[in-house]
């Protein structure tokens, strides 16, 4: 099967009508059915599938061992996201062990394609949550304890889908036997439309957080309150997030971002009596934090004003990332000196990259668009992606 046909099989799985895209979150049903559905395609090409107790699925050819040779990435979305990101990755690692299978090749090292849970925190608020309880770079009662919109805790939702709670947690033994990660992205951005190449190798992952900014004023009702009467916590929102617009662009090479707004009780003849934001910033190098605060004093002045509060908690935080530097000249040279892109994404390799030798592939998106139904790789630039990931995992695992 091709990665292109390998896409096409789980192309229905989580479309979101109302957002167009598809909306697969961690454990929900459509997320759901790709594990059900990647669990059989890996049996079917004959490798051993076992799922951790972070929820993050393996398929291992060979038995597991030290120096293991991985790839992989998620099945999971933004709302509304794209057909690739994630999938692309994961798609390509199947169509590469079939290559591989296929020509008669016996890895030298186990080799495993890994299914990273909760890469994008669509549901629980934090990105690459699989690879960060994995690798312990998130304490495990914290994660216990995330809940998504409908209150529901990471731990409720793992063991309502057949995970022991208790277990959830730092996997040291599994993490050693990575001996390299590679993971296949579809790119998220124009570096290889303006280079006229369909695939690239990962260079550095820049600095990037999320921050929960709540505003708390009196709830009221909106014909019977003057407006001088009034502490109304969406003014202080929404002059966040302006702020956020206005202090990033004074930032050089600055990404900072208010997506998610949620007024509550959100009615429309009602003053909000709180309104949650959250915002998404990334700037290369140590400057994110530097800049959160003075969006932060913002926030708290705007607050003030309209005699309101506000609390911002930090949740979740990773330093700039440049991957192993042996690894990209092993894939440059295997692959013909392909271009090396950095990224303002964040990555399941870019969380490993801390305590593994790890590198990425990205293939060419001709949109330039991501997180959006907009997001999209040709056939060709697949399959190439697939091609350049079954030589890289052809040489790595030898
Ligand atoms: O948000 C990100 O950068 C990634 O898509 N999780
Ligand atoms: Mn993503
Ligand atoms: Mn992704």
């Amino acid at each position: 099967m091709t990665a292109s046909g390998f896409l096409e099989e789980i192309g229905d799985v989580g479309r979101d009508a109302k957002r167009g895209g598809y909306s697969r979150h961690a454990f929900d049903s459509p997320e759901q059915d790709l594990r059900a559905w990647f669990g059989e395609r890996a049996l079917g090409l004959g490798l051993d599938v076992d799922t951790d107790h972070n929820g993050n699925i393996w398929a291992w050819w060979g038995p597991p061992g030290p120096d293991a040779v991985v790839t992989g990435s998620h099945l999971d979305s933004v709302p509304g996201g794209g057909a690739f990101d994630g999938p692309l990755g994961v798609v390509s690692a199947l169509a590469a062990v079939e290559r591989l299978r296929d020509k008669g090749s016996r890895p030298g090292k186990p080799l495993a394609v890994v299914v990273f849970a909760e890469e994008e925190g669509g549901r629980f608020g934090v990105p690459c949550l699989g690879s960060r309880l994995l690798t312990g770079t998130i304490d495990a009662d914290r994660a216990r304890g995330l809940r998504d919109a409908d209150g529901v805790t990471f731990a409720e939702a793992a063991g309502n889908s057949g995970f022991n709670p208790a277990l959830i947690g730092p996997d040291p033994e599994r993490l050693g036997l990575i001996g390299k990660f590679l993971e296949l992205h579809v790119e998220q951005g124009r570096g290889l439309i303006d280079l006229g190449a369909p695939v690239a190798v990962g260079s550095t992952v820049i600095a990037h957080g999320r921050w929960r900014f709540s505003f708390e004023g009196q709830g009221n009702h909106a014909g019977a309150t003057l407006i001088d009467d009034r502490a109304d916590p969406m003014l202080p929102a929404a002059a966040t997030v302006t702020a956020v617009r206005r202090l990033a662009r004074a930032v050089p090479d600055a990404r900072a971002t208010v997506g998610r707004l949620v007024p509550t009780p959100g009615g429309t003849n009602v003053i909000a009596s709180t309104v949650d934001l959250w915002l998404d910033a990334r700037v290369p190098g140590t400057v994110t934090p530097a800049l959160v605060e003075d969006i932060k004093q913002a926030a708290e002045a705007a607050a003030k004003e309209e005699g309101c509060r506000v609390t911002v908690t930090r949740e979740s935080y990773s330093d700039d990332v440049v991957f192993d530097d042996a690894l990209r000249r092993d894939l440059a040279d295997r692959l013909g000196t392909p271009p090396e892109l950095p990224t303002g994404a964040g990555h399941d390799a870019a969380i490993l990259a801390g305590f593994v030798p790890a590198g990425m592939l990205y293939v060419r998106n001709p949109t330039g668009i991501s997180h959006s139904p907009e997001e999209f790789a040709e056939p060709g630039d697949v399959e190439a992606g697939a091609t350049a990931l079954t030589d890289v995992l052809g040489h790595l695992a030898r």
